[in-house]
This record gives structure tokens, sequence and C-alpha cells, in this order.
């Protein structure tokens, strides 16, 4: 496995999981200086990514791009697949295609985090998830013509009503058209919400594409107390190859948290 940490370029994500804050070198330069594999980002809208100075930035710094989350587009916009205004719906889409546009051309898959939305109001469950398994299956469809796959990630009961498990999305995952989804197994998330994280990774198993590394409180792992090495050790079972990314608060800084996801990757993987 390999190791990543996040970078927000979105000022108003203040307060939200993200390590570096500073712009794209100075989170390059950190990285790479604790010997992080690879980058995360963050970023307000496609635009916000420049091929060319982030190749640079990448090659100096001996590091890949792990993958790039799509949430600017619910923080900064507040757009959704599952919106009921058709037209906020096709934005959503679009803002997304762009993104894996980028990612890919970065050699890096897309994430559907936040941008999934919630059902409510006049929009039925039913009526959701027909949006968004419509969504899923174009925009599958356009990450695999890019030669990537696209990530979903299913998230706490607070931040979604459509997907808080690993297993209940994997279900529902195979019945959509497009085979080219992956699901993001965040820790945080399945602290929350799974009833034993490792057996939930062993039963989602090859269909797990991307990993957050967090511990119970968001920090970095080994400020908590959920049991990572055996989430590690289910990880390992299935093979896992991926990135262990560190979507975590930046507490007690960023430095810290860094230092400290560095350790405990390097206690699991030596
Ligand atoms: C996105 O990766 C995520 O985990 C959400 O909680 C939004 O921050
Ligand atoms: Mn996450």
């Amino acid at each position: 496995m390999r190791s990543a940490i996040t970078v927000s370029l979105v000022p108003q994500a203040a307060g939200g999981p993200f390590v570096f804050w500073n712009g794209l070198a100075d989170a390059c330069e950190q990285a790479s200086s604790l010997g992080f594999d690879a980058i995360e980002i963050f970023p307000p809208n496609a635009d916000a990514l420049d091929l060319a100075t982030i190749r640079d930035l990448l090659t100096q710094h001996k590091l890949a791009v792990a993958a790039i989350g799509t949430g600017g587009g619910w923080v900064v916009n507040k757009w959704t697949l599952t919106h009921p205004d058709a037209a906020v719906r096709a934005a959503a889409r679009a803002f997304i295609k762009s993104i894996i546009d980028r990612a890919a051309a970065l050699g890096a898959p897309a994430i559907l985090g936040s941008m999934q939305g919630r059902w409510e109001g006049a929009v039925s469950r039913e009526q959701a998830l027909v949006w968004l398994g419509e969504a899923l299956d174009d925009l599958g469809d356009h990450a695999a013509s890019l030669g990537q796959i696209f990530l979903y990630e299913p998230l706490n009961r607070y931040e979604t009503n459509l997907f808080n498990r690993l297993g209940d999305t994997a279900t529902w995952l195979s019945g959509l058209r497009t085979n080219n989804l992956c699901i993001l197994a965040d820790l945080f998330h399945m602290n929350l919400e799974e009833a034993d994280i490792p057996a939930a990774i062993r039963d989602a198993g090859a269909l797990i594409g991307h990993v957050h590394f967090a511990d119970s409180n968001r920090r970095a792992v080994g400020l908590g107390h959920t049991d990572i090495r055996a989430a590690y050790a289910a990880l390992d079972k299935i093979g896992y190859r991926g990135f262990l990314s560190a979507e975590i608060l930046p507490l007690p800084d960023a430095q810290t948290a860094a230092r400290q996801t560095m350790q405990s990757f390097q206690n699991f993987t030596r």
C-alpha cells in the first residue's frame, strides 16, 4: 500500500478534514519531505488544477496524485447529483466530469463524496437513487473512456442518507450498468456506521479502490481509538494495493498530523 496526504485549495472548506491548506507547492514540499508517495487534492473546480504546474511539482518532489475530490462543487456551489432542480443536477454532473478529466490527465481517479447529496423534501429515496444511478453510469463510463476508475464514497449519516455502509453500497452498485465504479472506504465514516470494520473491508474485497486513512475522531491514525491494525490486516488480506490517504483534521497542527500519519503508516507497512 502507498501513502497519501490531503491538500485543500478551497478556503470555504475551512474546518474540514484536510491536512495542508497553503497551496500545492507547500503541500508537495511537506508531503515529500515526510516521505509520502502522493497527495490527494480538494480543488474548488477543475480550472484550479493547472496541469503543467502540477506536473512540475510532482516531478520535482517525486510524488503522484492519489485522487482528486469533487466536494468543492458542494462546498462552493451547493450542487449535488440528487438536487430537485434538474439544472443543478446537470451542473453537478458537468462539474464532476471536468474534475474526472483533470484527474485522469494526472493519472488519478476522481471521488464522489458530498456531491451525491441526500433525499429529502419533495425528493423520495427512490427518486434520488434513480438520479444518482443515471449519473454514476454516465460518470463511470466517462472515467473508463479515460482509463480511470471512478470512486464512490459512502458517508456517515450526518452527511448523507443515501448509503452509509460499504455492504449496502456494494449491493446497490452491482445493479448499475457501469462496472467502472470502486468504493472509497473512509475509516472515519466506517467507525461511525459499520458493525465490524475488518469484516466490511473483507466483504467489499476488490471493490475497494481507495482508502481514507483516519482515526475514530478524524485525527491522524494513532490519535483515536479505532483498531486500525485490524483494518490494515483486512486490507492486506483482500490484496488492496492502493493508497492510504490521510483525509484528517490538521490537529493539533498540520505538521504534527502529517508526521503522526507517516509514523502510523510505517508501523503498519514495515
Ligand atoms: C469526503 O471524502 C468525505 O469524507 C466527506 O466527509 C466530506 O468531507
Ligand atoms: Mn472521506
